[in-house]
This record gives C-alpha cells, sequence and structure tokens, in this order.
C-alpha cells in the first residue's frame, strides 16, 4: 500500500494509528471543527469516511435549508395532529396520506406508512398527536436506515482509492465530482481528478474548471475522441504512482436505455480495476432530485449494469421534494451518501438520515 501524502492530516493520522492500535484518538485537525474519535488500527479510508460523517451532523441546517418546499407540504401534518382524537382517525390518515404522496414519498411507501400507525392507533399503541409524529419519523427513518445503512464511503483499504460517478447527461455528475473533490481535500486527502467524461468535447474543460477551483491534479484525454476506459486507466496508473489517496473518475452522461454507453461504463470499470484491485471502490450515481420518481428506472437500469454502491442526490435546493429520497432508498436498498444542494464548492453535504428526517419533520 503507498503512503499518502506526508503533508496530509489524515495521512499522519492513519500512520500514528498503526502504532496505537489499542488506544483511544481524539482528532481536531486546525481546519475543521469536527472531532473524530477511533480506536485501533482502523484504516485511513474508514477513518476519512466516518469523519465526513461527524461533519454531516452539524451541517444540518446548512443541508436542509434547501427542503423548504417539503417542510411547507409536510407542514399540514403538524396541524393535523394537533387537534387529532380517535373518532377522527380515518380523516387525518386520509390527509396524512395526501401530503406524503405532494412530498413524492409515493404510493408503496406512503401505503407502508399510513397503514402501520393506522394499526398502531387502533391497537391504542399511539395516543396522541406528538406520538403519532414520533411513530411517522421513526418509520421513516427505519426505513432509510433499514436499507441503506452504509452512508459512509467504502474505500477499501489500497491507495488510491477509486471513485467512479455515473449517471445520465446534465444530473450533476461534474458538478457533484467537483465538490466531493473539495471536501475530501478539506479532510486531508490527496486528490486526482480524471476527465472520463470523453463523449463531450467540452466535458474535460469543465471539470479543469473545478480542478483549478479545489487546486487538484486532473488527468485528461491526451487525443480527440479518446477512450474513456484509457483515460481512467492513464489516471489510476497515476494515482498508483505519485500516491495519491483518492482517484475521482468523472464518466460521459448517457441515457440509461444507450446501450453502447453502458457498454463503455463496463469498460471504464474493469480497466480500473486492472491497475488497483478492489477499483473502483465506489461507484456513485448522481440522481436528479427534481426528477421525483422518475429516477428510480434509471437507477435501476445504471444498479443492474455496473453495480451502484452509492447514490448522490442533487438539486435538493430547487423544487425537489425530499421524499423521493426514501423511495429511492427502499426501492434500490442503495444508500444516499452525498446530498447536493446548490452549485458552489460547499454544496454537497453527506446524507445523514436522522437529520434529514428532522428537518423534514421539524
Ligand atoms: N441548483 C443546483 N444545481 C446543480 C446541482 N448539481 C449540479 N447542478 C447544475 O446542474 C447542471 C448540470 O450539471 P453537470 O455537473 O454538468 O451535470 P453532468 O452532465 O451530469 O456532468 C449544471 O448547471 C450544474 O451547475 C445542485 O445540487 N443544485
Ligand atoms: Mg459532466
Amino acid at each position: 500500500m503507498a503512503s499518502a501524502s506526508s503533508s496530509s492530516s489524515l495521512s499522519l493520522l492513519s500512520n500514528s494509528l498503526a502504532q496505537l492500535h489499542t488506544r483511544q484518538l481524539t482528532v481536531r485537525p486546525t481546519s475543521n471543527q469536527f472531532q473524530c474519535r477511533a480506536s485501533g488500527s482502523t484504516g485511513f479510508f474508514t477513518k476519512l469516511g466516518r469523519l465526513i460523517k461527524e461533519k454531516a451532523k452539524s451541517d444540518v441546517e446548512k443541508v436542509f435549508s434547501g427542503f423548504s418546499k417539503t417542510r411547507d407540504n409536510l407542514a399540514v401534518i403538524d396541524e393535523l395532529l394537533l387537534y387529532w382524537n380517535l373518532d377522527d382517525t380515518d380523516r387525518v390518515l386520509d390527509e396524512l396520506e395526501e401530503a406524503l404522496l405532494v412530498s413524492d414519498f409515493g404510493p408503496r411507501i406512503t401505503i407502508k406508512i399510513v397503514d402501520s400507525l393506522r394499526e398502531d392507533i387502533l391497537a391504542g399503541k399511539l395516543k396522541s398527536g406528538p406520538e403519532i409524529k414520533d411513530a411517522l419519523k421513526r418509520s421513516v427513518l427505519k426505513l432509510l436506515t433499514e436499507k441503506g445503512s452504509k452512508t459512509e464511503l467504502q474505500l477499501g483499504f489500497r491507495k488510491p482509492a477509486v471513485i467512479m460517478i455515473v449517471g445520465v447527461n446534465g444530473g450533476g455528475k461534474t458538478t457533484s465530482l467537483g465538490k466531493l473533490a473539495h471536501r475530501l481535500k478539506k479532510e486531508g486527502a490527496k486528490i486526482l481528478l480524471a476527465a472520463g467524461d470523453t463523449f463531450r468535447a467540452a466535458a474535460s474543460d469543465q471539470l479543469e474548471i473545478w480542478a483549478e477551483r479545489t487546486d487538484c491534479e486532473i488527468v485528461v484525454a491526451e487525443k480527440e475522441k479518446a477512450k474513456a476506459s484509457s483515460v481512467l486507466t492513464q489516471a489510476v496508473k497515476r494515482g498508483k504512482e505519485d500516491k495519491y489517496d483518492i482517484v475521482l473518475c468523472d464518466t460521459s452522461g448517457r441515457l440509461h436505455t444507450n446501450y453502447s454507453l453502458m457498454e463503455e461504463l463496463i469498460a471504464c470499470k474493469k480497466a480500473v480495476g486492472k491497475v488497483v484491485s478492489g477499483a473502483p471502490n465506489e461507484i456513485l450515481l448522481v440522481l436528479d432530485g427534481t426528477t421525483g420518481l422518475n429516477m428510480l428506472p434509471q437507477a435501476r437500469e445504471f444498479n443492474e449494469v455496473v453495480g451502484v454502491t452509492g447514490l448522490i442526490l442533487t438539486k435538493l435546493d430547487g423544487s425537489a421534494r425530499g421524499g423521493c429520497v426514501v423511495s429511492v432508498v427502499d426501492e434500490l436498498g442503495i444508500p444516499v451518501k452525498f446530498v447536493g444542494v446548490g452549485e458552489g464548492v460547499e454544496d454537497l453535504q453527506p446524507f445523514d438520515a436522522e437529520a434529514f428526517v428532522d428537518a423534514i419533520f421539524p
């Protein structure tokens, strides 16, 4: 395993942990307010994932101020429950059902949630409005955590770790990749970008702008119409030789129905695996939050073809309705790892299920 850049605080952390097998460690990198407790010989990447998750808890307001639309739609629930009494149950549950549907929870989940509330109310387990609301929040949280529990990046133990970003055109892949580079770099990782979108001429220019903005190195195709898989191979090789921690690979946007582009994606996946065994460690599918439940067939197709390890839901600052986050996790069993809440460099936030539930049901 290659060692990390000596200037990176996380690399130092990783090295010292190798010597501290049993002791507890508290780390406070100067540039951040987070605190990480880790024990034993946990690896560099496990720690990185954890640090990012810790951070998620403190960024709640920023992440979810974007969900004002969902909050508004769901605010009706508070009013309904305020005056709830047993005789009123059917009407209240009908209205609750509607509020969930309007917020893109999707019919299957909505029925599941409402039916279980009805059962508990009739069994006398829920006796007041606040109790019903708590049960509602618990069931949404359960849906999110049961099936999509691994929200931390899983980066293995070989360096460089490789993350591939995939998804349809315009969903926000390149932007999310840039924001992710910024976040990981801020936590001390040495990042290399790979311009694997060789399909559109302007795509690598766009990634080069992100490379400048985040002060990261980038590998781009040497000639026009280069194969995406060769660009990624070249990048991961360089990542290995120059001891990068993580290589972030952009790919070209494709419709999930486009066969040849899907083939290219498979080729990319194989190519990076030949350079570093176990790579890519993560294949993150970018889904445009504003497409609501339409994202489901797309996600299924990508997952079948390349095996998606995590989701990035973008544009949640716009007209997106938060319920789709729950549907997508429930339908696919793939965790949401990050959410995009704007176009700026800071606008990609780690996903935290508990914070999410508190944000949409304040
Ligand atoms: N408001 C908002 N816009 C976003 C977000 N993520 C991406 N975008 C915008 O969506 C457009 C397409 O993004 P891009 O990264 O080029 O998509 P790609 O084709 O999948 O690589 C750009 O104008 C981005 O600025 C987000 O979280 N919020
Ligand atoms: Mg792109």
